[in-house]
């Protein structure tokens, strides 16, 4: 497995922010998270990409917006920021060694943040970032290959993936507040603990779960329910509305 992700940009400050206030993110401590990250994906077997920072776009550490990676074929957003338009070029260069490329237009907005991959199933969160005509390009992008889409409204959180994400085969993490739980019939739902908004972002590698330490009570419901996890901090990057998944984009040789 390959994860590709991006140093943090000296400019993180002048990030994007939706629903959180604007704190001051101190880069030292974001470059050592987000090193302990990569090393935390190497344990795991895989092989890191690293690609230099971006000096001048800010989110440009959120790899995971800029494309969705599947085994036949990689889509490559229109971010819902335009901010972050430029950050496409240089993510299509990493991926082109490893996957068809494809892109989606204008007027779609995506970011693959508000995409949730689950075997032959895609779930898209409609936001303030992905619009119905981006879903509508992407449906037809990957209907060939056999995958299904299930739309998702989300409310109260910057993306999908911020309310809900993989934590095992069949088993995701969710919270009820922003996500209708109706939407994973079928799947063991395992729902954060309520004093704990954001802690519904979980990086599933195999049988491991990356987390964050600072989400102690879900994550001892996470270790009650048997899974295994991996402490990782990612909380500077939190101050940019950022968490785990958002650093990589992870995908098969
Ligand atoms: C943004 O607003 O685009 C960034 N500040 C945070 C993006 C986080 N991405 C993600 O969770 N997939």
């Amino acid at each position: 497995m390959i994860a590709i992700t991006r140093k943090v940009s000296p400019s993180i400050n002048q990030c994007e922010l939706t629903y959180l206030e604007r704190q001051l993110i101190n880069p030292d401590i974001a470059n050592s998270q987000h090193r302990n990250y990569e090393q935390a994906l190497r344990v795991l077997g895989l092989e890191v990409i690293s690609l230099p920072a971006e000096p001048d776009l800010p989110d440009s550490v959120f790899v995971e917006d800029i494309a969705l990676v599947l085994d036949e074929i990689a889509i490559l957003t229109r971010p819902g920021a335009i901010s972050r338009r430029k950050e496409v070029e240089s993510i299509a260069s990493a991926l082109k060694p490893y996957r068809e490329l494809v892109y989606t237009q204008a007027p779609g907005i995506l970011d693959g943040g508000d995409i949730l991959v689950a075997g032959k199933t895609i779930f898209i969160g409609k936001s303030t970032r992905s619009n119905d005509e981006a879903i509508h390009q992407l449906k037809t992008i990957v209907d060939p290959y056999g995958y299904k889409i299930k739309v998702i409204e989300v409310n109260g959180c910057l993306h999908l993936k911020s309310a809900v994400s993989m934590a095992a085969e069949g088993t995701v993490i969710l919270n009820p507040d922003w996500i209708e739980k109706g939407h994973f019939q079928g799947f063991r739902i395992i729902e954060v603990d309520k004093s704990e908004e954001n802690a519904a972002n979980a990086l599933q590698i195999g049988s491991t779960v990356i987390y964050q330490p600072c989400f102690m009570r879900t994550a001892e419901k996470l270790i009650e329910a048997g899974l295994n996890l991996k402490m990782v901090d990612a909380s500077e990057l939190g101050k940019a509305e950022g968490a785990l998944t958002c650093c990589s984009l992870i995908f098969h040789s």
